[in-house]
């Protein structure tokens, strides 16, 4: 029997270590985002807007036999979309440009399917144009989702065809309106109008975005700049690494539990930074459906989110979408200023800020971190970070809060990255230290925050 370098490897990790990646780990440069990914990450929050012929049909999935002149919002205001995200603290906004059914929402010269023929303006209407003039306006990045799946197109499924149709319309809608921050690549991949699967070109249309717009970063499942968070639930993985194997999900739309668990925590011997983004609908849909006007999350539902993902270092990307006005509805509206204005106040005042703290790096794969607060109080959020302009490395950690007596743990957890944000009931506290217990790379001070609303 020969012993491959492979066996080699996974042999030595169980020899030195629990975790069958250390070796690999320590073996190579860690991954670390670049400019475009960080900023897309500090962002925090996203509006996702879907909204197409589907809103006039009350679907969630146009077949693509949709008559265009059903598409007629009757007070479309991509301004009023834009200031509402903006009033909320969003930082950016992602249109469906093209969803599934195929109809284009910008008049592009691919396809007659469009807002073209539409009785909208009298069909010289472009709504990719107004919304990346209303991001401007409001100082949020400019986003478009522009479906592969394309129901209606017949060279759809007569791949070389269709694959040169799809450059055409990303050409244009990266070529026609400026700036664009974020391409949104969906991976389902159906039938055609002619029943026939298509075999998309995902090197070639990720080459054309980069060559296009080499500032924007590109979104599918698959990267290459950002993953998806693996489920529509709004929860990212607890244990969440920005790293990924790239060879764990190999294509947009990759099936398969594997699959979804690599997308869900990432992997922390991953070789490429990919960060994960997590979407999730405000309502049940993603499109408008006036049945679900009394369904729309509340508030504490909306911070939940917010927890659940940026609190896990990743993205939230809410959906809202516009109604057949072509509004975002009152309701949903009131929502997003309601969380808004919960997350201010619970991140009103950080209790730790200018404090004395004291860092203590013990080896080359632990630390702790200690913060006297000088007086007794009552803390139930801890808000955590790493410097990721540097990567990810902490893979454990224990919080642990003192009145003077014994430590008391307070929150455990696995990674951190951008922010990690622990709820816990709230205990009056004078000390709080972080222990590291592990890491997957020579552990760098913390960023700890800590707040009073549990
Ligand atoms: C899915 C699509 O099929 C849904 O309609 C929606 O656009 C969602 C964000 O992605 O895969």
């Amino acid at each position: 029997m020969t012993t491959t370098r492979r066996d080699f490897l996974a042999l030595a990790a169980t020899a030195v270590s629990p975790l069958p990646w250390r070796v690999a780990v320590r073996q190579a440069r860690r991954p670390v985002p670049t400019a475009a990914q960080l900023a897309w990450q500090q962002d925090e929050l996203a509006i996702f807007l879907h909204f197409g012929v589907n809103t006039f049909t009350d679907r969630e999935w146009g077949d693509g036999t949709e008559d265009p002149a059903i598409f007629a919002p009757a007070n479309l205001d991509p301004m009023q979309w834009a200031r509402t995200a903006r009033d909320a603290g969003f930082r950016a906004m992602v249109l469906t440009a093209k969803h599934h059914d195929g109809f284009c929402l910008w008049p592009s010269r691919t396809t007659d399917h469009s807002v073209a023929r539409s009785g909208w303006r009298n069909g010289q209407g472009d709504v990719v144009r107004l919304f990346v003039d209303a991001c401007r306006a409001h100082g949020l990045k400019s986003g478009l989702y522009c479906s592969p799946w394309d129901r209606h197109e017949p060279s759809y499924g007569d791949s070389p065809r269709y694959n040169e149709l799809f450059m055409a319309q990303i050409t244009e809608l990266l070529t026609q309106y400026g700036r664009i921050d974020e391409v949104w690549f969906d991976g389902a991949n159906g039938e055609g109008p002619n029943g026939k699967r298509q075999v998309y070109d995902w090197p070639r249309t990720f080459g054309l975005v980069k060559r296009l717009m080499p500032d924007a970063v590109i979104f599918s499942d698959a990267g290459p700049d950002i993953r998806w968070i693996g489920n529509e639930r709004g929860v990212a993985g607890d244990t969440n690494w920005s790293t990924i194997d790239p060879a764990a999900v190999p294509y947009p739309g990759a099936p398969g539990d594997e699959v979804i668990r690599a997308l869900q925590t990432g992997h922390p011997g991953g070789s490429v930074w990919r960060p994960g983004e997590t979407d999730v609908s405000i309502r049940p849909g993603w499109f408008y459906h006036p049945a679900e006007d009394a369904k729309v999350r509340t508030v504490d539902q909306l911070v939940d989110l917010y927890f659940t993902s940026v609190g896990r270092n990743s993205k939230l990307l809410l959906n809202v979408p516009p109604t057949r006005e072509g509004l975002l509805h009152d309701t949903d509206a009131a929502r997003l200023l309601g969380m808004h204005e919960r997350l201010t106040e619970i991140f009103r005042r950080d209790l730790a800020a200018g404090r004395r703290t004291a860092w203590r790096p013990a080896g080359d794969r632990q630390a702790s971190l200690e913060v006297d607060l000088g007086r007794t109080v009552t803390v139930g959020i801890a808000d955590l970070r790493e410097e990721i302009e540097r990567g990810q490395v902490i893979a454990r950690y224990l919080l642990e809060g003192s009145d003077g007596g014994a430590w008391q743990p307070l929150a455990r957890g696995s990674t951190i990255g951008f922010r990690k944000l622990d709820r816990f009931p709230p205990v009056a506290v004078r000390r709080v230290r972080l222990l590291i217990e592990e890491t997957v790379d020579t552990p760098r001070p913390v960023h700890l925050g800590l707040f009073a609303v549990g």
